[in-house]
Parts: C-alpha cells; sequence; structure tokens
C-alpha cells in the first residue's frame, strides 16, 4: 500500500505553474505519491515533463493523476461528436502520461451533466459510458495504465453513487485495467456502510482517496477511520491511497468547490505541512 498526497492541499486555483515543488514537499513529508489533478500536466512544454519526470525519480516519488472531461466533451452524451472529443482527449493524455511514469489515472469520467427526464436518458449514457470506456481502457492498456472510474456523490456524478453501481459498470466495461475509485467523502454522503462498500468494490478497487466528512485532512473530521481500515484490509488493498484535502477558501478552487469558509483554522505554509505529515503519521499509524 502506498500513501499519497494530493498537490491541490496547498493551492488556492487551478493554475498551478510547475508540480515540481510539490514532489519535493510530499518526500519531506514522507509520502510514497504525489497526485496530480488538473490540465497542466497535459499542456506543459516538454522541458516541463522532464523536468518533472527527472524531480519524481529522484525523490522517489511516485505520480499519479485525475482528470476529468474538457467541459467541451463527454463521455456519455447523445452527441457522437462530443464523445470522441473526449475519446480523443484520454487517447492523446496517456502517451503524455506514460512520459511522467503514471501507472493510475483516475477521474469523474462520467460527469456530463444530467438531463431531464433523467430515466429517459440514464440507461443511454450507461451504453454510451460502457463503449468509451472500452476504448480508452484499450488504449489505456497500450501505455500499462489503470484507469479507476472515481465514484462520486449526487451533487458531482447522477450516473455513478456507489460502489455497487461502479462494480456493476467496471464489469460491464471488462477490461482488467478498468476498475473504480472509492472517495472516503463521496462515501459517507452516499454509502450505507463503509465496509459494506469496500466490500463490494473488491478485487475492483483500484484506488483510493481519503477525506474528512468535510474534506479536510484524515483525522480532523468524525469519519469512522477504524471502519474504513478494516474495510480496506478485508479486501486486501495494495493501490494508492491518496488525501486529497480541499481546503483553501476563498479564490478559484474555493468556489468549484465549495469551499466557503477556511478550514486550515488559518495555518500558516509550515503548519500546512505539520498537518499534513500529522494525518499521514495517523494512517500509519492507524494501518500498522
Ligand atoms: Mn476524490
Amino acid at each position: 500500500m502506498k500513501y499519497g498526497l494530493h498537490y491541490i492541499y496547498w493551492q488556492k486555483d487551478l493554475q498551478c505553474k510547475s508540480y515540481v515543488p510539490y514532489v519535493e514537499k510530499v518526500k519531506n513529508l514522507g509520502f510514497d505519491v504525489l497526485e496530480l489533478g488538473d490540465y497542466l500536466v497535459l499542456n506543459m512544454p516538454e522541458s516541463q515533463v522532464e523536468a518533472l519526470a527527472a524531480a519524481s525519480k529522484e525523490c522517489g516519488v511516485e505520480l499519479s493523476v485525475g482528470l476529468d472531461p474538457p467541459a467541451d466533451s463527454s463521455l456519455t452524451g447523445e452527441d457522437k461528436d462530443c464523445r470522441e472529443k473526449g475519446i480523443e482527449f484520454y487517447k492523446r493524455a496517456f502517451a503524455r502520461l506514460e512520459k511522467l511514469g503514471i501507472r493510475t489515472m483516475g477521474g469523474n469520467l462520467l460527469n456530463a451533466p444530467a438531463r431531464v427526464p433523467l430515466k429517459e436518458y440514464i440507461e443511454k449514457e450507461w451504453e454510451y459510458g460502457v463503449d468509451s470506456l472500452v476504448k480508452i481502457g484499450r488504449s489505456a492498456a497500450e501505455y500499462g495504465i489503470d484507469l479507476n472510474i472515481e465514484i462520486c456523490n449526487r451533487f458531482e456524478n447522477h450516473i455513478l453513487n456507489t460502489a455497487e453501481q461502479g462494480v456493476r459498470f467496471a464489469k460491464a466495461v471488462g477490461l482488467p485495467n478498468v476498475k473504480i475509485l472509492l472517495d472516503t467523502f463521496h462515501m459517507n454522503i452516499e454509502e450505507d456502510s463503509f465496509f459494506e462498500a469496500f466490500l463490494t468494490a473488491g478485487e475492483y478497487l483500484g484506488h483510493v482517496h481519503l477525506g474528512e466528512n468535510h474534506r479536510r485532512l484524515p483525522g480532523k473530521g468524525h469519519l469512522p477511520w477504524n471502519e474504513i481500515r478494516d474495510a480496506i484490509k478485508a479486501v486486501n488493498f495494495q493501490g494508492i491511497m491518496t488525501m486529497e484535502p480541499l481546503v483553501n477558501a476563498g479564490d478559484e478552487l474555493g468556489d468549484c468547490c465549495r469551499i466557503w469558509r477556511d478550514m486550515t483554522d488559518g495555518a500558516d505554509a509550515a503548519r500546512m505541512d505539520a498537518d499534513a505529515g500529522q494525518a499521514l503519521q495517523f494512517m500509519h499509524y492507524l494501518f500498522s
């Protein structure tokens, strides 16, 4: 099992200029993985890609990524051109991810807006989604990349909200490298039980996001971490568990993730780092 931290912890917006300083930060804090998650990963020039790959290697910090389909595309929409745009977006992304040594990609892949009446569309969206994921999954496999579809809460996705739906979807896709990502923040809203949800995911669990009920660092809220630990152990999960704290209010990130108050307790830079280190110690203690 590897422990990751999402770069977004330190950001106030989605305008990250370089991930390299974050590679060094997570190394110093003792994490194994830095998770990336905006389009900089695809838009940066080759020189920056090389610098990031070199930093990752030198620090012994693995990279992972979460990528949603861009706003002008979709993997589930009725418009074929729009779906093809989404599929092409991912196919192009994989070559870049391979250069960064990235072996696992997540994302709210089926995140198109819901259409009304939902019942009329959702079966079609499911079919289009399966078809798109088969195409993307086959392409990802050529680069040795696993896809983990993030299961999100009702406010962020209308097709897949629970582990049971996610597993059913992944089975329909039917590729060994297409699995699901369970995020404890989303699970807290949608699942009846953390334990049962992880058990339902079983071998289809490809990646985990750790976050509290209000998306602060693990240990700062009221999620039942003993139960979560027991469940993750019960399914013998060996992948990456990434902390994804969304805590910085008052800028682009706050607006898009609905962070309306300072969730850092006024922490300065040093305290932010110390808090992340403490959350990692908590996880080591919990899983030891
Ligand atoms: Mn997440």
